[in-house]
């Protein structure tokens, strides 16, 4: 059995020295000195405390209880100072007239949503009140779901038509990881875990390597819009893409349909609406076309629901993949879509 000899841990002298070094402090830089002296990691009481190791069991529990009892009466005292000091400096500078207290608060700046994210709930909420659930995918994507899946070969020449930011690594002689050039992949993703009827959109962020313009940035907020089931038909697509328009600009604002091409839709569309700037007439906004297009559709291409081991003589689809950034320009006749991502506030108070 090992003794500490009596007067290693005696408390009572250590208290005492303690509480007259505290009385003594009058500033923060001697309370801060006091703490350190006193309760900081190598202070007196904690090397008290370390000391219990070496007592006998009774001994450990008596010293130790009393040592954490004062431990606990010192800090509070500490506090109380500490606050007390506070109080006066603020009492001092009030007195000197520094602080004037007369005057009116500072009031907090409230923030709110970006006008694109207000546009994408927009949008989602049409969707979702027609019978559509929501998902999300990845925006860092592997090429397999960006194009192959959706029948963009490697040396596919559409591949063009989104250029692409490719993450600096390269396995096997190609880069496999992108910044998604579109919200299409997620197609692939939901079909893969999910068998017909499908009704889902799915909002999020791409990325291209963009020459800006009035109506181009590189960094757009898809919707995409996915529909698999028995029977649907282009009239589906259609019927459901011009209520989405009615809805969102309202009755005033002209539709208009083309043939377009995206090798994972057959027939493939896009949709445009008629300028809000020049009526349709042409302008620099639209390019002079008198019409902004918002998104590209068509009928899920055969090839790709089968790959999702769907029966492809029973089921069929529709797809589409709108501009967020392109509604919100028509919708608040915006004349140039690099305004939403400049954080000019004086821009985005407006919202
Ligand atoms: C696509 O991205 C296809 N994935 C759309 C699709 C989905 C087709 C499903 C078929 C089936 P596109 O590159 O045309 O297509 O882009 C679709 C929409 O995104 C455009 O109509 C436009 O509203 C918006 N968009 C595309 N690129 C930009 C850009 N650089 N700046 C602003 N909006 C853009």
């Amino acid at each position: 059995m090992r003794y500490m000899a009596a007067e290693t841990i005696d408390l009572e002298e250590f208290a005492a020295k303690a509480r007259a070094g505290l009385d003594a402090a009058t500033d923060e830089a001697a309370l801060e000195s006091w703490r350190v002296a006193h309760l900081g990691r190598k202070g007196t009481l904690t090397s008290v405390l370390r000391k219990l190791g070496s007592l006998e069991m009774d001994e450990r529990r008596r010293i130790g209880g009393e040592a954490n009892k004062l431990k606990n009466e010192l800090e509070a005292a500490l506090k109380a100072k500490l606050s007390d000091l506070h109080g006066q400096r603020i009492a001092t500078t009030i007195q000197e007239g520094q602080i004037d207290v007369t005057l009116p608060g500072r009031s907090k700046r409230v923030g709110r949503l970006h006008p694109i994210t207000q546009t994408v709930r927009q949008i989602v909420d049409i969707f979702v009140s027609l019978g559509f659930s929501v998902a999300e995918g990845p925006e860092v994507e592997t090429d397999y779901y960006n194009f192959e899946a959706l029948l963009l070969g490697r040396d596919h020449p559409a591949r063009d038509m989104q250029d692409t930011l490719y993450i600096d690594f390269v396995r096997d002689g190609v880069y496999p990881f992108m910044m998604r050039t579109h919200t299409s992949p997620n197609q692939v993703r939901f079909m893969e875990k999910h068998q017909p009827p499908i009704r889902v959109v799915v909002p999020g962020k791409c990325y291209r390597n963009e020459a800006t313009d009035p109506t181009h940035e590189w960094m757009i907020t898809q919707i995409e819009v996915l529909a698999v089931d028995e029977g649907i038909s282009l009239a589906d697509l259609k019927g459901t893409l011009f209520e989405f328009a009615k809805r969102m600009f309202g009755q005033e604002r002209k539709v208009r349909f083309r043939c377009d091409y995206f090798p994972y839709v057959e027939p493939g569309v896009d949709m445009a609406i008629d300028c809000f700037l020049c009526n349709g007439k042409g302008c620099r906004t639209c390019h002079q076309e008198g019409w902004i297009e918002i998104m590209g559709a068509g009928m899920v291409h055969p090839k790709i629901l089968t790959n999702m081991g769907y029966d492809a003589d029973r089921v069929t689809g529709f797809a589409a993949g709108m501009g967020a950034e392109r509604i919100a320009l028509l919708l608040h006749g915006i004349e140039d879509i690099r305004r939403f991502y400049q954080n000019d506030l004086r821009f985005l108070e407006q919202f």
